[in-house]
């Protein structure tokens, strides 16, 4: 307690120890001056006046509330509601036709050889567990990817994709003092949270056009072309979020066009590997395109939806270098810049990776789970495009539904209609107007229609 540093007989304590002083309006020149006969020489008087102040006012009183999480505060705000319509589909977690979180049964299978081999809870070295950075470079690049066999990769597990993103900013921030990072408009919530956070300038480039429900392509690559040489352009690899619009391969290689002519650097942000066609290899395809023509880029992994591992913050940060020495260096560099941050990453769900992506059996039997999920996700979309189209009288084309890929539909909905799904419907969302539909169940399909037809034509 701070008050027990302080010198019994003065006149300051006495003062501030009863009364409800704010800080630094107390006589704090008399420790100045050394009046104070009592006073330790070796406290320091200024500080020691400060720490009075504290016991009755809090030194944190000017932090303010700040607002709740737009995707995850939604799920708190879920909990709170008791009605028994609602429904979760803010956040991009897969859940049963029953609704419930779903554990893969290859993460079960790979847990249990864990307890078998009695595994140990000792530190990983700070890039991560070397059977994991393997296999998860594998896993994205395709594992006779000559990239691999030159090492020209500097592979370093993270804290899931969110972690990886982050130490690549640090990075960016680090050794390229003032590039700039474009990110595509709309984009994922927590992206701009982390470049501000890592200091990173960024700027948006044109994605989403409200006219087609789709690709603004004119509009990105001009502005691709646009930014100042060498900037880093952030890509969704596949199952854009929160569009679900993705360019086709002519695109990404008309995208891969400008991005080479300007001397940019590719920066991929990939976690739904998996999740947009139920094929781990076609949806890695935008990265491997990028790797063939001999560039330099970077791509962040995420583990939470394809296996499931949410929580277990399992991911990874790949820098694609043109030379087996530069990786090297890079990867010394984003172990310096992870140590001080977090130390080096979780052990646990590192494991199920390499065990999963490493075995030939549990790797096939996670094949036909990813499957299984995402062919759900596109039941419960036709569905509802079903339901909206039988419901809705004014010939309104809801096919955009049916083209959007991935955990995501971009409904169109804005704030006013999002909040009326949620005020009214129990329906709980982001506000720009993205329901998961990972979070969505058959049975559920007519409910959610009526929510979006109510919110859609009255409210405006
Ligand atoms: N990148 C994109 C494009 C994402 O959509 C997400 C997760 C991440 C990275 C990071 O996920 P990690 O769990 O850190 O690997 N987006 C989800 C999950 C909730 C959230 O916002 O973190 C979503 O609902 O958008």
């Amino acid at each position: 307690m701070a008050s027990t540093l302080m010198p019994a007989t003065s006149p300051s304590l006495q003062l501030h120890s009863k009364g409800k002083t704010k800080l630094g309006s107390c006589d704090s020149n008399a420790f100045l001056r050394g009046q104070n006969k009592n006073a330790s020489l070796k406290l320091q008087p200024v500080s020691r006046v400060r720490m009075v102040a504290a016991v009755n006012v809090s030194r944190f009183e000017g932090i303010s509330v700040a607002p709740p999480d737009p995707i995850l505060g939604v799920s708190e705000a879920y909990k709170a509601d008791t009605n028994e319509k609602k429904l979760n589909l803010g956040v991009g977690a897969y859940r049963t036709e029953e609704l419930q979180p779903y554990v893969l049964n290859v993460v079960k299978k790979a847990e249990n050889l864990m307890l078998e081999r009695g595994e140990n809870k000792e530190y990983l070295p700070i890039e991560g567990l070397a059977a994991f950075n393997k296999v998860t470079a594998e896993l994205l690049f395709g594992a006779d990817n000559p990239i691999l066999k030159e090492q020209r990769v500097a592979t370093v597990q993270s804290l899931s994709g969110t972690g990886s993103l982050r130490l690549a900013a640090a990075l960016i921030e680090r050794y390229f003092p003032g590039a700039r990072v474009l990110i595509s408009s709309p984009t994922w919530g927590n992206h701009k949270n982390i470049f501000n956070d890592a200091r990173v300038p960024w700027s948006e480039y044109r994605y989403y056009d409200p006219k087609t429900v789709g690709l603004d392509f004119e509009g990105m690559i001009a502005d691709i072309k646009a930014a100042p040489e060498g900037s880093f352009i952030l890509l969704h690899g596949c199952a854009h979020n929160p569009t679900g619009i993705d360019p086709t391969p002519q695109q990404w290689e008309k995208i891969a066009d400008v991005i080479q002519e300007k001397n940019h650097i590719p920066f991929f942000d990939v976690a739904y590997q998996g999740f947009a066609s139920g094929s781990l290899d076609e949806d890695a395809s935008s990265v491997r395109l990028f790797a063939a023509r001999g560039m330099e880029l970077l791509v962040a992994q995420s583990y939470s939806k394809n296996l499931g591992l949410y929580a277990e913050r399992i991911g990874a940060i790949n820098v694609v270098c043109l030379t087996a020495d530069a990786a090297a260096r890079v990867k010394s560099q984003l172990k310096r810049l992870a140590r001080p941050m977090y130390s080096n990453p979780p052990v646990h769900g590192a494991r199920i990776v390499a065990n999963v992506v490493g075995s030939p059996d549990l790797f096939n039997e996670w094949k036909e789970e990813m499957e299984m999920m995402a062919g759900r996700i596109k039941t419960v979309r036709q569905k509802l495009y079903d339901s909206l189209t039988s419901k809705g009288n004014s010939g309104k084309d809801w096919s955009f539904i049916l083209k959007q890929i991935g955990m995501f539909s971009y409904t169109g909905l804005n704030k006013a209609q999002s909040e009326n799904m949620t005020n009214k419907w129990h329906v709980y969302m982001t506000k720009d107007g993205r329901i998961s539909l990972a979070g969505l169940s058959s049975a559920k399909c007519e409910y959610l229609a009526d929510a979006i037809i109510d919110s859609y034509y009255n409210v405006s």
